[in-house]
């Protein structure tokens, strides 16, 4: 009961939040019991704060009393404590480095043109749909050969290999088609880019994936919303 205690994990979060997202993904496919704060952005708790003051956001992993933030050093601190189940990042430094670089990539260059894209419309919305696309077929010639390096650069996904850059490339992507609904646009061509195709195919045919996704209409719904007010305070 004491190392219960001792051991407890709490993920301060938001249903809505991609980064939360991360985080419960790691913590279900390590198979790590877990107590879910719900946080409300525009009204945070004294715990929220008191654990995060240099960012004040979401999420905020607890264990043992401890805090941790920012979901990508999240997830290595629940790759490197709990040894146990699959491991999101490789062993190898090799492999590691670029599983990290490429994890960095899409959450600092590609995250951004997708977010563009949502809160844009005409002119500058076309500019950051072509961001977008040229970022995903960087992925497609360099990233792919090197993330899936085992498999010669074909995308296998399984709840036991994901990794890290599986995580943050499903927490952007795996709703694609929800954003492609919404906004009308393409914006994962199977034709120009099979091989990102195949890989957020095999990510979305996960359980754990299949899991934790609301469902479409409600994915639908919460878009429309974010891109209405993003318009709307534009
Ligand atoms: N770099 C952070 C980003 C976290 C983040 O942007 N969280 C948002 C929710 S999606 C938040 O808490 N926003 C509240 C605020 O900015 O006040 C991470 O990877 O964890």
């Amino acid at each position: 009961m004491e190392e219960e205690t001792e051991n407890k994990v709490t993920l301060h979060g938001t249903f809505m939040s991609p980064y939360s997202k991360r985080v419960e993904l790691a913590l279900k496919l390590k198979s790590i019991p877990y107590l879910f704060v719900q946080e409300d952005l525009l009204n945070k708790s004294q715990t929220l704060l008191l654990h995060n003051p240099v960012h004040k956001k979401v999420p905020v992993l607890v264990h043992r009393g401890k805090p941790i933030s920012e979901s990508l050093f999240i997830i290595e601190y629940i790759d490197e404590t709990w040894r146990n189940g699959p491991q999101l990042l490789p062993r190898d430094p090799y492999r590691r480095s670029k599983v990290r670089f490429w994890a960095s990539y899409i959450q600092s260059h590609l995250f951004d043109a997708v977010m563009k894209v949502v809160k844009t419309e005409g002119e500058e919305q076309e500019r950051a749909l072509a961001e977008v696309k040229e970022k995903l077929s960087i992925i497609e010639r360099e990233g792919l050969k090197e993330i899936f390096s085992d498999t010669d650069g074909k995308p296998t996904v399984t709840n036991e290999t994901m990794s890290l850059v599986d995580i943050v490339m499903c927490t952007l992507l795996s709703p694609y088609k929800a954003h492609e609904e919404v906004l009308a646009v393409k914006i994962v061509d199977p034709e120009t880019v099979p091989g990102v195709y195949g890989w957020l195919s095999a990510i979305n045919e996960t359980d754990v994936v299949k899991d934790l996704s609301p469902p479409y209409e409600q994915v639908l719904e919460i878009l429309r919303a974010f891109r209405h007010m993003s318009l709307s305070h534009s």
